[in-house]
């Protein structure tokens, strides 16, 4: 049997089955005045299945899908051309983006057994696209690609193994930070996401201009030129951001997890599908 403390309304795993169905802070599970579990997982089924029939007949767009097709078209709208590439890289890339094989990052890399791995950036592959295209394309030269990205993560509501990333970046003329900072106010006022800016420093780069939502990161974001650029081909300068599909769908939704927009079996746009 269940012992359950007098002020304690459900019993952990009623409690569990209940934060499953909230979809973010709707109700508070510590308020005195709730209904037994019964009634209130019977009222949280009934209104989920209600959001899943009016996801269905209204506009059957899947939120992950919908924020790319959002993204996309607002970054071909500045100017910039839209990259699909390999989910699978070279493993060797990964060294050459300055990441040593103790380094953490390069612990946290999915690989093959024939010398490849599951990208954990966008990165190498878009260094590849600026010295090819920086031959063809008049100056600046503005690419992004928008695409899943994989690595070995231990910690919990923020991080997924599989998760989407974003990386845009300019090449050549007005390669500012100004130009950065401007370009990032545009994209999250686009969105809708409000944000802060800060200074950080990582192993890739150096040092990286931070869009922070509280004390989520939403994005790492660069001016170079870099002293690594030489190893891609690339000599102008460039500036650039990657930012995380599903940390803006946790920030836009107020998930409690970021598992709730990721791609998953278990949840269709932040809602439980075991209802
Ligand atoms: P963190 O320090 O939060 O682990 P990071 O600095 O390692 O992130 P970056 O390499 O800067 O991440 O990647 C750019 C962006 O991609 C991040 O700002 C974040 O929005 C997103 N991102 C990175 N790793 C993950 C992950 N495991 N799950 C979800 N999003 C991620
Ligand atoms: C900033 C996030 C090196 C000139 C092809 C573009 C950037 C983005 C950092 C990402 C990373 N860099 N996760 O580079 O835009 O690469 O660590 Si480029
Ligand atoms: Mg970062």
């Amino acid at each position: 049997p269940v012992i359950m403390s007098a002020k304690e309304k459900f019993s952990p795993s009623q409690r569990k089955r209940l934060e499953t169905l909230l979809v973010s802070d709707e109700i508070d599970l510590d308020s005195p005045d709730l209904p037994p579990f019964e009634e209130l997982e019977a009222d949280l089924v009934s209104r989920r299945k209600a959001e899943l029939v009016d996801i269905y007949e209204n506009s059957r767009e899947h939120m992950l899908a919908q924020l790319e097709r959002d993204i996309s078209a607002f970054l071909i709208s500045k100017g910039f051309i839209e990259i699909k590439s390999s989910i699978l890289i070279p493993e060797e890339y990964i060294v050459r983006m300055g990441i040593d094989k103790d380094a953490e990052l390069s612990k946290q890399v999915f690989r093959t057994d024939d010398g490849k791995c599951l990208r954990p950036m966008l990165a190498p592959v878009l260094y590849n696209y600026l010295h090819r295209f920086g031959k063809v394309m008049p100056d600046p030269l503005k690419i992004f690609e928008i695409g899943p990205c994989y690595r070995k993560e231990s910690d919990g509501s923020s991080h997924l193994e599989e998760f989407t990333m974003v990386n845009f970046c300019q090449m050549g003329d007005g390669c500012t930070r100004e130009n950065l900072v401007q370009l990032i106010d545009e994209f999250l006022t686009y969105l809708g996401i409000s944000y802060e800016i800060e200074g950080d420093e990582c192993m890739v780069y150096g040092a990286t201009v931070d869009v922070m939502h509280g004390d989520l990161e939403l994005s790492s974001a660069v001016v170079g030129p870099v002293p690594m650029d030489m190893d891609w081909g690339v000599d102008k300068p460039w500036i650039g951001a990657g930012f995380g599909l599903e940390r803006l769908l946790k920030v836009r939704h107020n998930f409690k997890n970021i598992k709730r927009g990721s791609r998953s079996e278990y949840y269709y746009n932040g809602i439980h599908t075991n209802l």
